[in-house]
């Protein structure tokens, strides 16, 4: 299923000439205060963030699942749900694999399919976290750093593997988390699982690609719970340093204890050129899924402001590979990811109004008031008429959840597909 992109139009129409109102007061204010409107928005269509093949449908919690109907079954249909995603957001064009949930039968046509809904694949992720059919090891004792270098070697060969589905599809990255820990006190000689971990992470680095890169992403805690083997971003990025150049640490919202200061870690990351790849969602406990910008929409606001700072003056640091990891178990997951990127969408183009150089001023003068009003002011804006603006720029619904309920998408995938549940998470 495709949208017709006159479909759109016909929608945006009937909010034109609202939004044309609430467009000239915001750019007229902004304009008064220095900044380029068309700046702004060219930046904003140019934000892209993937979709997890594993999103899309009512995923969530272990202890239940309760399907919206309608939900992909092959890899094909989550494709064309990605496709219907973007083509309301225009800010989704990427998708981004979890082997083996999601392996394609024929990567031509797979390829060509995604051509044609405008979406690249981004960052293929691995999973050792739980058995894998037909495979002879289990990782009930974890995978890359298992004292068994038997359990080891099946879960480098694993990464390998994903490496090479990856590279058939146009991937260029592969991100691994590991659930690899100990659940009580005296299970794991923490030094042989990280050590394990570290040679495991070496030898899936030297097998890759010489234009891939390697994110390794961190957790606290969850499945295991006393401790996990790559528990936090030092651990991450001593591992990263010691695989080499093209490795790099990987946040995900979720995987910090609470109140841990998220932006300071990914400046220090970005300055030191080791943040490869970025996890949005929101969480109010631990790691929730939820949708992105539901609960601290001022803290993703601040770790946008030190993306913003970090993409603008770190040049030693790649561009981030952006992925939405949330998803819920009572919404529409389209609609749930539609709305995650919207917050994104409005923490970035709040994070761009910052006033950098009377920020540095404040700074510079001990002007502590100062600086937060500048920060504030900024996160005050209602700047949705601004990211209205570049949705009908690339083509997009100005209010996309409003299009797609208006456009019946739902009933129209559970009419063609019926009751059919995800497969996946
Ligand atoms: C682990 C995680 C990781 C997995 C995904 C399913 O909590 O964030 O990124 O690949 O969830
Ligand atoms: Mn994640
Ligand atoms: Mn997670």
């Amino acid at each position: 299923m495709k949208l017709d992109h006159n479909h759109i139009e016909t929608i945006n129409k009937k909010e034109l000439s609202q939004h044309q109102a609430d467009f000239d007061f915001l750019a007229n204010r902004l304009e008064q205060k220095g900044n380029h409107i068309n700046g702004l928005i060219e930046k904003l269509c140019a934000f892209q963030v993937a979709i997890p093949s594993w999103a899309l449908g009512a995923g969530g919690t272990r202890f239940g699942r309760f399907s919206t109907k309608g939900e992909p079954s092959t890899l094909e249909q989550k494709i064309e749900d990605v496709g219907l995603i973007h083509s309301l957001t225009k800010t989704a064009g990427a998708i981004s694999l979890h082997i083996p949930w999601d392996v394609p039968k024929d990567y031509k046509a797979i390829k060509e399919l995604a051509d044609s809904h405008d979406l690249i694949f981004d960052a293929v992720n691995s999973n050792t976290f739980q058995d894998q059919k037909n495979s002879p090891f289990s990782y009930k004792f974890g995978s890359l750093c298992n004292t068994d270098q038997k359990v080891r070697e099946q879960a480098i060969q694993h990464n390998m593997d994903v490496i090479a589905i990856g590279d058939k599809l146009g991937s260029k990255s592969l991100t691994v988390w590991l659930a690899d820990g100990a659940s009580f006190p005296g299970q794991h000689n923490f030094q042989a699982a990280l050590t394990n971990t570290q040679y495991s992470l070496q030898s899936i680095y030297k097998s890759m690609p010489q234009d891939w890169k390697l994110f390794i992403e961190y957790k606290p805690y969850e499945p295991n719970f006393y401790s996990t083997v790559i528990q936090d971003w030092g651990t991450s990025l001593m591992l990263a340093n010691e695989c080499g150049e093209r490795a790099y640490t990987l946040v995900d919202l979720g995987h910090h204890l609470p109140n841990t200061n998220i932006e300071q870690i990914v400046s220090t990351l970005m300055l030191k050129g080791k943040l490869g790849g970025f996890h949005f969602n929101d969480s109010k406990y631990g790691d929730d899924d939820l949708t992105v910008g539901s609960i601290k929409p001022y803290s993703l606001f601040l770790i946008f402001n030190e993306l913003v700072y970090g993409m603008e003056n770190n040049p030693q640091n790649p561009y981030p590979a952006w992925m939405i990891d949330a998803s819920h178990n009572i919404k529409d997951p389209l609609e749930d990811i539609i709305q995650s990127l919207e917050a994104i969408q409005e923490a970035y183009a709040k994070a761009l109004l910052i006033d950098q150089n009377k920020l540095r001023e404040a700074q510079l003068n001990y002007d502590v008031t100062l600086c937060q009003e500048i920060i504030q002011d900024a996160f005050r804006t209602d700047v949705r008429p601004l990211i209205a603006a570049a949705k009908i720029r690339s083509g997009g619904a100005i209010n996309p959840i409003k299009a797609y309920r208006e456009l019946g998408l739902r009933s129209k995938l559970i009419a063609k597909r019926g009751n059919s549940v995800a497969s996946g998470l």
